[in-house]
């Protein structure tokens, strides 16, 4: 059986707690490894060595870091397939799917390698003769990553790349569901020659790795992707400690379907953004808001096409839904339906645990529909996590927008309409981090902004160039030439 180690200064090494913890496939029960229950010491001891560490980085020349992940990226495309299977194995999604989340992945890596050539900073006229200004990005020190199961290897890549191409080192805590797979990726930095301790992986709970992470005085910075709870703790603690803290959180996005909207391609659009991934996205569509106009049409064919989704193990080609991650997770997607029955919500499709078969192995939840949801209701108002989706019907579209605005959480948002003025509107109106019009609300590139306002985040925002934003300091430099005194706003 596989028995996997963190990584601390470049080393394969057990916690010092001596215990482990175990990881099984969701879709059929069988062990995937032990992995160890990393303690406080742990954590001290990988946070010395990316400290350690950080002084030879940061001097190394940027374009040099691009080399090690250009590297990466390769040894990440050559191994996509692989990485994908046990991708599946590990945490449910369809081999489709973590094919998808493997090529993220490739995608942040050169995207991040080229930076190393760029990181541009900016030069600044002075008001003062004889004087140069400047400023450039400076990296923070140690960083602290810490990443959900549900994008295993696209999620650590948000945060690492930029990490790395800034010149920072890093502490890595991924998710315990998916460690095996934070595993692999360090290998592959360890094969492309990536220095001792300047990428640092330890396991264990949030609790207690988690914390100890947060807690460290040398850790500059906390990127933390997972549930608007821990999300409010990480930032509270923050907020204590004085670090800086970027958070990427919840969401509870609508697809808005207009009554002038092509309905085809808006089935295609909620099913793939509902169930994908078995609804298990922060940018999945938990709310569809409905024209009244086209909301039976609409909700017909959602309902015959949910109906016949197959549930099942994602390494089979015929699958189109694997399971949700665990058990609690299970029973907490599944409380949502008795919830949504409780108050008043028409249940349309779905709504059960499937355990015909082989099902009866692994935490399977059927593709749920509710209909005629109320925008106040908890189904309406909560992130679910899982494939439960909610029908709102409106009567056109400024309820519309009010309705897709009405929640805490600001992620992402669509809108079908074939009227452009409608979907200028809701570009104007509507206020998530991310928009899309005649499409889901699944399926960032990596080279836009990604993130969400209000409960979803704190402001900052991954991939593109604006993730370097999160990873450096600015830096501001006035170079004096003149040789002598030369007062600002004084003598000018
Ligand atoms: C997430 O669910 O946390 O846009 C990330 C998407 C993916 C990323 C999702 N590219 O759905």
């Amino acid at each position: 059986m596989a028995q996997f180690k963190n990584f601390i200064g470049g080393k394969w090494v057990d916690s010092r707690s001596g215990e482990e913890f175990e990881r099984t496939n969701p879709a059929t029960g069988e062990l995937i490894g032990t992995f160890p229950k990393s303690t406080e010491e742990d954590v001290q001891a990988a946070v010395e060595a990316a400290r350690e560490a950080f002084n030879r980085w940061r001097l190394y020349p940027a374009p040099k870091r691009g080399e090690i992940l250009y590297r990466v990226g390769q040894l990440l495309i050559e191994r996509k397939e692989q990485l994908a299977r046990e991708m599946t194995e590990e945490m449910g999604k369809v081999l489709t799917e973590a094919r998808g989340d493997v090529q993220e992945g490739i995608d942040m890596t050169f995207y991040m390698a080229g930076e190393g050539r760029r990181l541009w900073g900016q030069t600044t006229p002075s008001e003062l003769p004889n004087k140069w200004n400047m400023s450039v990005r400076k990296p923070l020190g140690v960083v602290g990553v810490i990443t959900p199961w549900n994008f295993p290897l696209a999620i650590p890549t948000w945060k690492i790349m930029p990490a790395l191409i800034a010149g920072n080192t890093v502490v890595f805590k991924p998710a315990s569901y998916t460690s095996r797979m934070a595993v692999r990726l360090v290998e592959i930095f360890q094969e492309a020659g990536l220095p001792d301790g300047v990428i640092n992986l330890v396991m264990g709970s949030g609790e207690t790795v988690g914390n100890a992470i947060l807690r460290h005085p040398d850790v500059a910075l906390i990127s933390f992707t997972g549930s608007t709870d821990t999300g409010t703790h990480v930032s509270v603690e923050g907020a204590r400690l004085g670090k800086r803290v970027s958070l990427e959180l919840g969401g509870k996005n609508a697809i808005i379907v207009m009554d002038d909207a092509d309905i085809d391609l808006a089935v295609d659009g909620i099913l793939w953004s509902a169930f994908g991934t078995s609804g298990q996205r922060c940018t999945a569509a938990s709310r569809v808001i409905a024209h009244r106009a086209i909301q039976q049409e609409l909700v017909e064919k959602l309902a015959a096409r949910a109906g016949g989704m197959r549930l099942g193990y994602g390494l089979e080609e015929t699958t189109d839904i694997g399971p949700v991650v665990s058990a609690s997770q299970l029973e907490r997607v599944h409380s949502y339906v008795a919830i949504g029955q409780d108050e008043g919500a028409e249940l349309v499709v779905g709504g059960k645990i499937a355990r015909d078969g082989e099902l009866a192995r692994g935490h399977f939840h059927e593709s749920t529909i509710f209909n005629n949801v109320k925008p106040t209701m908890r189904i309406a108002q909560e992130e679910i996590f899982g494939p439960v989706t909610a029908v709102i019907p409106v009567d056109g579209l400024d309820e519309a927008i009010e309705v897709a605005n009405g929640v805490k959480y600001g992620l992402s948002a669509a809108i079908y309409t074939r009227d452009v003025n409608k979907a200028f509107r809701a570009m104007q109106d509507i206020f998530t981090g991310i928009l899309y019009v005649n499409a889901g609300t699944i399926g960032a590139e990596i080279h836009l902004p990604f993130g969400g306002t209000k409960a979803t985040g704190n402001g900052h925002r991954e991939a593109g160039q604006a993730a370097l934003d999160v990873f450096t300091e600015w830096q501001s430099i006035y170079v004096d030439y003149s040789g002598r005194l030369q007062r600002a706003q004084i003598d000018t």
